[in-house]
């Protein structure tokens, strides 16, 4: 691979004041002042350093949506697996190795909620001298974020201490303007000037806290050619269906009538939890000759509660798989893991009052084991043998066997609260197979994996059953690094471990994750000296039992 540049960035961790819905004297945490976040823009192959220093209230970590961090687990940031937090009035110097990424990711916080308001896109276009695959005149970025009336990390805390649901976002907003539905942000919605006969590149960013969104813009096709940093084959579609995590590069031609048209993010629920259901709007106004106060026309989408449109549209997702771009799908499968995704409930601790369902606390768990943080990362414990901060017996397939999606109103709804980690071979062949289960407020889970993209090379209702093997797709299946795991469905993954290194795995909805529904892969080093985990850097934040 071609030598990349070397860049830098500061980044400074901040109280920032900000008025947002006739909200007065509030302030949000904040980098660089800016909602969201600033851009870092690249090529396929720089290495990136990051100043990051914090001159906030309290300890934060900073994570690299969607790049690898090829034996460079250092730098990821998720707190207490790969560092503990960047502490008030210190810096920490990330580096961000780039090498197979290019499109649109992103980076935010890893710590408590505070990605809520820090975040910002990480934008990478191809190398010196390489075309893009697809043509386009103009580009935009759109983030789309949750919008909470109090500090994020009191809500969690909060939440976690009596066991009940956190605060719901009152807004979700386009690059920090909720739009015209709300009183308080009428004129200052996201708007962007069309030119008729020029196609636009939209790069979308989800980084909502906990919601999934179809996204259309009236009258208008979108033609989705990339996700999470990997091309995909033009799909031509009316309506997006994009999770927490996600980011989606996507063609516009303005071929219209010229005018002003709405553009709708719209939240997808499908469950019986209790949700955000508000819209956000902006507005695409054509240049030309015609009442430019007219009322712009609405998109049609799918209803909040539509599982069937949010699985048609995933389904149809494709790798480019061109001479350019090819894809690489594990084919000899060398370890082959299930995990059971679960909402739980936990027993109320005695002498204490919890706001959870029936009196009992939220809970979530993979393989029936709700992720514990350990005091000091995992990643520093593994490098330096520290024992007694992990187990390594996380399960390779779900405890009990049952009917996953049927009625499980007969089984306990509990799971183990500990620290486990899998272990994996250096370039094993994995597959993964995610299988929804019925507990609790069943839904979509996001299902998100540090260091890798993997190939989503099946999904389904139900349980899933080994005759659907015969029908994966592993010619052209998307290369992502987050899958949409549906409610009551399975999804299977595969990806070659060539990636030695600490990496967390989660459910990209908040609250699951804080929940428990998380898991830390151990991928041992190679014998080779390039397939070992490079050394830490000096300055990496220190570890306190006490933090
Ligand atoms: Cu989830």
């Amino acid at each position: 691979m071609a030598q990349g540049k070397v860049l830098f960035y500061d980044f400074m961790v901040k109280e920032t004041p900000i008025k947002m819905l006739c909200e007065t004297n509030r302030t949000i945490l904040t980098v660089n002042g800016l909602f969201p976040g600033p851009e870092i823009r690249a090529r396929k192959g720089d290495t990136i350093y990051v100043n990051v220093t914090n001159i906030g209230s309290y300890g934060i970590t900073i994570h690299w949506h969607g790049v690898r961090q090829i034996r460079y687990p250092w730098s990821d940031g998720p707190e207490f697996i790969t560092q503990c937090p960047i502490p008030s009035n210190s810096s920490f110097l990330q580096k961000i190795i780039l090498t197979e990424e290019e499109g649109t990711l992103w980076w935010h916080a890893h710590s408590d909620w505070s990605r809520a308001t820090i975040h910002g896109p990480l934008i990478i276009m191809p190398a010196y001298g390489k075309m893009y695959p697809y043509k386009f005149d103009q580009e935009h970025t759109i983030v789309i974020a949750e919008w909470y009336t109090r500090d994020t990390k009191a809500i969690i805390d909060e939440a976690l201490e009596t066991g009940g649901d956190p605060d719901l976002s009152v807004a979700y907003t386009i690059n920090g303007q909720p739009g015209d539905t709300y009183s308080c942000s009428n004129g200052s919605a996201y708007n962007k000037t069309f030119v008729r006969g020029k196609t636009y590149l939209f790069r979308i960013i989800n980084s909502g806290m906990n919601e999934e969104m179809f996204v259309g813009i009236a009258k208008h096709n979108l033609t989705v050619v990339g996700m999470d940093g990997s091309y995909l084959k033009p799909l031509k579609t009316n309506y997006l269906m994009i999770t927490p995590g996600q980011t989606m590069d996507v063609l516009v031609t303005a071929n219209q009538t010229p005018g002003r048209y709405y553009m709708l993010f719209s939240p997808f629920v499908d469950t019986n939890a209790p949700s955000n259901k508000n819209v956000a709007r902006g507005i695409f106004q054509y240049t030309g000759n015609y009442n430019h106060s007219e009322i712009p026309v609405s998109p049609v989408l799918p209803g909040s509660t539509n599982k069937s449109d949010a699985g048609n549209f995933t389904i149809q997702l494709r790798s480019l798989n061109s001479k350019e771009h090819p894809s690489k799908v594990p084919t000899k499968i060398t370890r082959n893991i299930t995990i059971a995704v679960s909402v739980n409930q936990q027993p109320c601790p005695a002498n204490q009052t919890c706001t959870g369902p029936q009196g009992t606390m939220h809970s979530a768990s993979l393989n029936n084991i709700s992720f514990s943080a350990p005091p000091i990362s995992i990643l520093q414990a593994y490098y330096n043998n520290i024992y007694g901060v992990y187990n390594r017996t996380f399960p390779d397939q779900p405890p009990t066997l049952f009917d996953f999606t049927g009625n499980v109103s007969a089984l306990g709804e509990a799971a183990n609260v500990t620290t486990e980690v899998l272990k994996i071979d250096y370039n094993d062949e994995v597959e993964i197979r995610f299988q929804g289960t019925n507990f609790g407020a069943a839904e979509n889970h996001p299902m998100h994996l540090h260091g890798y993209s993997f190939y989503v090379v099946g999904m389904g209702d139900g349980n899933f059953s080994e005759t659907e093997i015969s029908k994966y797709n592993t010619i052209d299946p998307p290369y992502v690094n987050t899958v949409g795991l549906p409610k009551n469905g399975w999804a299977a993954i595969r990806f070659k471990a060539d990636n030695p290194g600490v990496w967390f795995m989660h459910c990209h909805l908040e609250r699951h994750s804080s929940w428990g529904m998380d898991a830390v892969l151990i991928v041992r080093d190679g014998k080779k000296k390039h397939q070992k985990v490079r050394p830490p850097p000096k300055d990496m934040p220190p570890c306190s039992v006490s933090s």
